[in-house]
């Protein structure tokens, strides 16, 4: 094919991606919502195009592993949203690795998602920089603890700002350079947190288009945490213009599941978690200026699969994929150079339900098929109409199914916690990913960002399993709370054979925090401020091994609350 215009430009585009996390395809003036105004971010869609079919996982995790490699996420291991099946297989390779080869500076700016324990940390699959969380959920939005490529810190401000202006610093930083900049944003996922600037204006705003199960309140501060991410879409856009830089940045814009609670979203049934078209449709906006004709909006389908292969192809980088693709590039459509695309099949899963999409129609997770041009809010079932077209998807699933789960289990179950890996400074070993023996309860049901609570037993104990992946030095810190009158607790930390004893020496005992921010009540865990208490240097050896805490002796009524353990390299 003769070389058309758009390959003989810039070949190193920098490359800014904006996720939202849980913002519905409805959550935006562009596709019709009457209740928030989001310019900034349609003006992706008009000045670049929109595609009108993009799909995604029902949850947060998997969509991010399959942007991040192009394949199904249950290849990559991540099977769960927490407690360690969030992790992208190692064997995975990230398009941020690839880019980061091809000589890329890379940082991520947000929630990660994917693994927090280096080598699943996102400073070993591909970003050079990262600023952010790496959990699910994150119980604070303002000024909350955070890391800063793997160390712990805090925040600045309420985070969706926050992630926007650190990544605003890394692009000024890097504006002489081909750059990478992956802005997962953590809104309007829960908890409903924002400031009065946007949720004033929904404050006492009657909402239009109610639907069922709808709780206004909930809606409100959803969309007002969507005009804060329009309003940090347009700082960022400013600047890129100011920089001089947008006819040298593809930008991409998409949300990471359907809406986290039931509100306008075209009519589509399902929301966040459900394998139907309203959990898994995203708008997906793609803008490079003078480069992408603006305004087009595709009609085919296309998945976050299809990112990686896309870049590539868009970018011209010679990667050869170890692991095959599920996703295609996308370059032809985008480029009106596709002759005969072909149909395919987008495969949903979620929660043992699997749904998948073609052009024309959707089979649900219980093999019903729906005609999505003339039934678009699956109202009626067409199998016993269409047979044919129902026994080739029905087929097509189980397979996909049966493939999925073959894979998972070759995958190997058992993936330790990593600690003290090569290149690695700190690692964090948080009560999220333990477990807890005896009376020792769990701040919440939900692990995210819960800490471990009722140690008043001698026989209580705290376990991870972990795997130390290089023998060394590591100074120990612990975060924790303990009120005055229980100070004095002595216990062991324990790594299969090394351990160091401590004691609760200091008291500091906040207040739980959160709620005072929270527009709804949460269902997950409020936080506290813990504080850091060294405990000294410990010689770690290599392999596998119990990581455990357990209580020497309680002067008072309890140990201590527990959130985090830090390990520090120190050799
Ligand atoms: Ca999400």
């Amino acid at each position: 094919m003769a070389c058309t215009s758009n390959e003989k430009k810039q070949t190193s585009p920098n490359i800014l991606i904006i996720l939202s996390d849980d913002q519905g395809w409805g959550d935006l003036s562009f596709t019709g919502n009457p209740n928030l105004q989001t310019p900034n971010i349609d003006k992706l869609g008009v000045d670049g195009i929109s595609f009108d079919r993009f799909y995604v996982s029902p949850v947060c995790s998997p969509t991010r592993a399959e942007m991040l490699t192009g394949r199904y996420h249950l290849r990559g291991g991540v099977s769960g949203t927490s407690s360690g099946q969030e992790r992208l297989d190692l064997d995975e390779v990230t398009f941020a690795e690839v880019l980061q080869k091809a000589g890329y500076v890379t940082g991520a700016f947000g929630k990660w998602h994917n693994g927090m324990q280096y080598p699943y940390h996102p400073n070993a699959r591909g970003f050079d920089e990262f600023y952010g969380f790496c959990s699910g959920h994150w119980g604070n939005y303002f000024s909350p603890p955070l890391e800063h490529n793997g160390k712990p810190i805090q925040g600045e401000g309420f985070l969706a700002n926050d992630f926007t202006s650190k990544a605003m610093a890394f692009i000024e930083e890097n504006k002489d350079h081909p750059f990478l900049v992956y802005l997962p944003l953590n809104t309007p996922h829960s908890p409903m947190q924002v400031p009065d600037r946007w949720y004033n204006s929904f404050a006492d705003k009657d909402l239009d288009s109610l639907v069922n199960g709808e709780d206004p309140e909930f809606t409100k501060a959803a969309l007002a945490m969507c005009e804060n991410i329009d309003w940090n879409v347009g700082r960022i856009m400013d600047q890129l213009k100011s920089l001089n830089l947008e006819e040298n940045t593809l930008v991409i814009y998409f949300s990471d599941n359907g809406p986290n609670s039931f509100r306008w979203n075209g009519g589509m049934k399902g929301r966040k978690g459900s394998t139907d078209e309203g959990g898994v449709r995203s708008p997906f906006f793609m803008q490079w200026k003078g480069t992408i004709p603006g305004g087009g909006v595709i009609q085919e389908i296309s998945g976050a699969i299809d990112l990686f292969p896309t870049l590539i192809d868009m970018l011209g980088l010679a990667h050869k994929s170890v692991k095959p693709f599920d996703g295609i590039s996308l370059k032809p459509l985008i480029f009106k150079e596709a002759k005969n695309w072909d149909d395919r099949i987008i495969y949903r899963h979620w929660n043992n339900r699997t749904s998948l999409r073609t052009q024309d129609y959707l089979l649900d997770h219980e093999g019903a098929l729906f005609d999505m041009n003339n039934d678009p809010y699956q109202q009626n079932p067409i199998q016993d109409q269409k047979p044919e077209v129902t026994k080739k998807l029905r087929s097509a699933k189980e397979e996909w199914e049966g493939e999925m789960s073959d894979e998972l289990a070759s995958n190997g179950k058992n993936r330790p916690f990593t600690l003290g890996a090569p290149g690695a400074i700190y690692t964090q070993i948080p009560a999220r990913d333990g477990t807890a023996h005896g009376q020792i309860q769990r701040s919440n049901r939900f692990p995210n960002d819960s800490f471990f609570t009722n140690w008043v037993s001698l026989q209580d104990s705290i376990t991870w399993d972990v795997e130390v992946l290089e023998a060394g030095k590591y100074n120990v810190e612990l975060y924790y709370t303990c009120p005055e009158k229980d100070i004095g607790a002595t216990f062991r930390l324990q790594v299969g054979k090394d351990f160091l004893d401590g004691k609760v020496d200091l008291a500091h005992d906040p207040p739980l925090k959160g709620m005072e921010n929270d527009r709804v009540k949460r269902m997950e865990s409020y936080v506290k401020d813990f504080k850091a208490m060294p405990l000294g240097e410990i010689n770690l050896a290599k392999g596998e091994a119990t990581l455990s805490m357990k209580v020497l002796k309680i002067p008072g009524s309890q140990v201590m609350d527990l959130r985090l353990i830090v390990f520090t390299k120190t050799n």
